[in-house]
């Protein structure tokens, strides 16, 4: 699609609703401002921070002088385990049944100063063998439906603490988007007796276009479907429904994966690059799940520096969302960039210029 072509309407199958693809508006005057890099150096330990080893936390309760990675309930969580007492439904139009679930915060790293791109290789995969435990041991309880596994990367995406960390939500009921990518997966399986996300990881690792970087386990590609600018999604090759179900070495894979995606958006505007990072994997509720393929959502706000991000409103909040950038040339801006973190390369880089 080249800059001077029309708006087209693209298909999300997964979550079955429509995007705009207008690039000719990425021509439109910018005279806003370009930033410099961020400094956004830390000290390796805060101790005023709630996540650091040793760390009184919020609750009263003292972290432990944890090495690796370090996982516990939430102090302030959205959902307890006891569910309230359900009441009789009012009328149709004022449902509100009770929930239950547990909030958990993983903290990747004893390093305050870190970022999951700067993590080593082994330091990622424990991130992952993390997951993976909570994964298993949250979703074998019977009334836990879904567990929903992210990450609120940078002030900009509200997360509350610059301590490299993410969280686990598991629920009782299973979240809107989780369901409606379920209920994409399995109409695509039913009508065309393939798995969406494998016939889409072949189609993507044949036409290259969109792909970022990949290994032998997993594709990292901005969808066809893009919202956000640089938006990408990392999916299996292989068909996996969950962190469960990864085959020896594959863990390592994805680790590598997450760290070469978050090493290459920092490098993109030499920042610390906010984004919204998500799981989707099989739900828990104890009935089988072929549809369900594993993947990851980084979802990231940036556009044009490290200041500039696109908003969803007016049209796209209450239409139709709209980008001007299109997949393809994301994702070779995204290729463009090297996987060494800009903070290790000597000497600096010059600022990235749009
Ligand atoms: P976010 O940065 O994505 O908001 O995640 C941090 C979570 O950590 C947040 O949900 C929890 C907050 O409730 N937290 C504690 O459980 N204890 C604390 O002492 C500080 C923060
Ligand atoms: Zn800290």
């Amino acid at each position: 699609m080249s800059h001077t072509s029309g708006a087209q309407r693209r298909y999300n199958p997964l979550l079955d609703e429509w995007v705009l693809v207008s690039p000719a508006r990425e021509q439109r005057p910018w005279q806003g401002q370009v930033s410099p890099p961020a400094d956004t150096r830390r000290p390796a330990h805060d101790p005023d921070c709630y996540l650091c080893p040793g760390a009184t936390r919020a609750s009263g309760e003292r972290n432990p002088n944890y090495a690796g990675v370090f996982v516990f309930d939430n102090d302030f969580p959205a959902l307890m385990p006891e569910a309230r007492e359900p009441q009789a439904p009012i009328h149709p139009l004022l449902q509100g049944p009770p929930e239950a679930g547990v909030c958990r915060v993983i903290c990747f790293s004893p390093r305050h100063d870190l970022s999951l791109p700067r993590l080593s290789p082994s330091a990622v995969e424990a991130v992952v063998g993390a997951w993976t435990e909570e994964y298993r041991s949250l979703g074998a309880r019977s009334n836990i439906g879904a567990v929903m596994i992210f990450e609120n990367c940078g002030a900009m995406m509200g997360c509350s603490n610059p301590h490299p960390h993410g969280q686990i939500w598991a629920s009782q009921s299973v979240p809107n988007v989780v369901a409606r990518e379920q209920q994409g997966l399995a109409e695509y399986r039913r009508a065309h007796g393939e798995c969406l996300l494998c016939a889409y990881a072949q189609l993507e690792s044949a036409r290259r276009e969109r792909i970022v970087c990949e290994n032998d386990g997993f594709l990292a590609l901005v969808p066809y479907w893009a919202v956000w600018p640089f938006e990408t999604l990392v999916v299996s090759r292989a068909h996996r429904a969950s962190l469960a179900e990864l085959a020896p070495g594959e863990p390592a894979q994805l680790a590598d994966i997450l760290r070469r995606v978050t090493i290459r958006y920092d490098n993109l505007f030499q920042t610390s690059f906010p984004y919204s990072f998500g799981l989707h994997q099989a739900m828990t509720h104890g009935a089988a799940h072929p549809e369900a393929h594993l993947h990851a959502h980084f979802l990231p706000p940036l556009l044009r520096s490290a200041s500039i991000r696109k908003f969803l409103v007016g049209y796209e909040l209450l239409a139709t969302p709209q980008r001007d950038l299109t997949a393809e040339t994301a994702a070779e801006r995204l290729r463009a960039v090297s996987e060494r973190h800009y903070s290790e390369a000597e000497p600096p880089l010059a600022p990235a210029r749009h």
